[in-house]
């Protein structure tokens, strides 16, 4: 399936953490966009869609939430759960965000800037383009 579970090496010292993330470096792509969700209400899910072409790093740099995978066979959980955790997609996944905590900030780089045509939104629509 199109994704990879990355640990992000932590720069540590007496005084804490510090996580550094650098395009072509340790991101495999050009960062154009960043956004990032938080403040998310009980029991909201996100997501539900594909994108045609966007790499994605996510990552919960406070507290929790689960991305579902799908790529039109196989579905898969994935808890991101540690700032140190970054959640690489690409290709054609189905993705859906379940289980946030109150306290989760979703941090998300992305190779390309937001454009609303590239989203499958529908799910039969996944399958479709997937089998052609
Ligand atoms: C993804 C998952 C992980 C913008 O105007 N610019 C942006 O860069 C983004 C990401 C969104 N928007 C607008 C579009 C909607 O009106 O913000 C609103 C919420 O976006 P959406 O419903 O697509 O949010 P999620 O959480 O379902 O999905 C987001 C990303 O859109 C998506 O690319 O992979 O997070």
């Amino acid at each position: 399936m199109g994704y990879e579970l990355m640990s992000l090496h932590i720069l540590g010292d007496s005084r804490g953490s510090l996580i550094a993330l650098e395009e072509n470096y340790n991101i495999p792509f050009a960062i154009k966009r960043v956004y990032y969700i938080f403040d998310t209400k009980k029991d909201v899910q996100r997501g539900f869609h594909a994108h045609i072409d966007l790499k994605q790093l996510a990552i919960c740099v406070k507290g929790e939430c689960t991305f579902i995978l799908d790529d039109g066979k196989h579905r898969e959980e994935i808890r991101l759960d540690s700032a140190s955790k970054g959640l690489l997609i690409e290709g054609l996944i189905w993705r859906e965000m379940h289980n946030f905590s109150p306290d989760c900030v979703l941090l998300v780089l992305a190779s390309e800037h937001y454009n609303e045509d590239d989203y499958i939104r529908e799910y039969d629509k996944f399958l479709e383009i997937l089998a052609t």
